[in-house]
């Protein structure tokens, strides 16, 4: 059937990764009854002392909970590991890991803020991270409050699983923390 190995088992990555995808499209449409079913989570990270946060990308991440505001979650992931931020969505795969991990940890409230913000009111959003904004996935009719200062914050699953919102700011919300696995500096290698 196929004239290699390796090329078959890379079709047969294709064909499995796609599939997962189109089940994960499908799990939207059926709505919020049974999310959780298709959903595959992220591998732990594999950073020592973070081995109970996710790799998603290029970043080590992970779930917290306690709502709070949009600066107080950024302050908080600040403090909670060496040169992390609120998470940066690069990807739809990225935004798919974050996606079916809130839905692993908070199933019954599965809004949460991303580490993205309106730059003065410009339009224009900007990551935390300083990472580029390269990626979006919006909700039909949003961001609906640009070049105002009423919602310059990003959260996912407000009205639309997987989509994001803007938001108020000083709303308290779950939120997500990451830093860059690589950047994480190995013992004696300073
Ligand atoms: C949803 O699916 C999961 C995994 O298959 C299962 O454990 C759970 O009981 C299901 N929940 C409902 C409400 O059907
Ligand atoms: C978040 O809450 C703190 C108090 O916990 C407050 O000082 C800060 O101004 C609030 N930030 C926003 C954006 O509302
Ligand atoms: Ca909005």
């Amino acid at each position: 059937m196929f004239k290699s190995g390796s090329m078959s088992v890379l079709l047969m990555m294709l064909l499995f990764g796609s599939g997962s995808f189109l089940s994960m499209e499908r799990g939207f449409v059926a709505g919020r009854t049974n999310v959780t079913e298709w959903c595959t989570m992220p591998k732990p990270c594999n950073v020592y002392g973070f081995t109970n946060w996710y790799k998603v990308g290029s970043y080590c991440v992970k779930y917290f909970r306690r709502p709070r505001n949009f600066t107080d979650a950024e302050y908080n992931c600040r403090t909670t590991a060496p040169g992390a931020h609120m998470v940066s969505v690069h990807s739809k795969t990225d935004n798919y890991f974050l996606l079916c991990m809130v839905k692993k940890f908070s199933p019954n409230n599965l809004r949460f803020w991303l580490g993205a913000f309106e730059f003065f009111k410009s339009g224009q959003f900007l990551w935390l991270d300083g990472s580029f904004w390269d990626f979006q996935i919006w909700t039909r009719g949003e961001p609906n409050h640009m070049y105002t200062s009423s919602e310059e914050c990003v959260e996912m699953n407000w009205k639309e699983t997987g989509k994001w919102n803007d938001h108020s700011c000083h709303v308290r919300k779950s939120y997500m923390c990451a830093f860059e696995w690589n950047t994480i500096l190995k013992p004696g290698s300073e």
